[in-house]
């Protein structure tokens, strides 16, 4: 159990391409346990190893969509070791994107709307599946993240460079 400090922009190791993982070991299973600790300390919805300067190909997700009784997030943590995309839908869909790199800083970005993904959990079991909504857009946001690519290459320039005054700002204010 440990929150890790997390990589923002201008980092370049957000511009590495990640390696695949060769053997799931404890290892990866302890990095993927503090992957998820800092996933939730940060209120993310979704975590790729790089973003705590690790260079390989793991994710995890949590969209935290349900509640219990007392209004609390249900915690359902998921682990994606390789994932690769296997299928893209042809509709897209828009959703306003942040990413825990960029802190603070939001932007509309238009993707495919479902995905075919397949991946490997902690205990290297391979498993596929269709994706859509909010999950599709996470994966596709993760797994970006993997090839070294962030939401603010998919908007244009302008909104780019307004975007990186306002986190420059912010910082400066801190
Ligand atoms: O917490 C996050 N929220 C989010 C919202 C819309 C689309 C993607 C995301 S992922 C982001 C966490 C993060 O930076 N993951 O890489
Ligand atoms: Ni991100």
């Amino acid at each position: 159990m440990a929150v890790l400090p997390i990589v923002e922009v201008p980092d370049p190791r957000l511009r590495l391409v990640s390696k695949p993982v060769a053997a799931i070991t404890d290892e990866t299973r302890s990095l993927v346990a503090d992957m998820i600790d800092t996933m939730y300390d940060a209120h993310g919805i979704g975590l790729a190893a790089i973003q705590v300067g690790i260079d390989q190909r793991i994710l995890v997700i949590d969209l935290q969509e349900d509640e219990d009784e007392e209004g609390k997030p249900i915690r359902k943590p998921h682990a994606y070791i390789n994932p690769e995309i296997l299928s893209l839908s042809d509709e897209l869909s828009t959703y306003n994107e942040g990413c825990l790199s960029i802190p603070e800083q939001y932007a509309e970005v238009k993707r495919p709307a479902r995905c075919r993904v397949k991946w490997q959990d902690e205990t290297g079991a391979a498993h596929e599946q269709d994706l859509d909504g909010l999950l599709a857009t996470c994966m596709q946001h993760e797994i970006d993240h993997l090839n070294g690519v962030l939401f603010i290459d998919h908007i244009s320039r302008l909104k780019r460079e307004m975007l990186m005054k306002k986190l420059n700002k912010a910082r400066r204010a801190d």
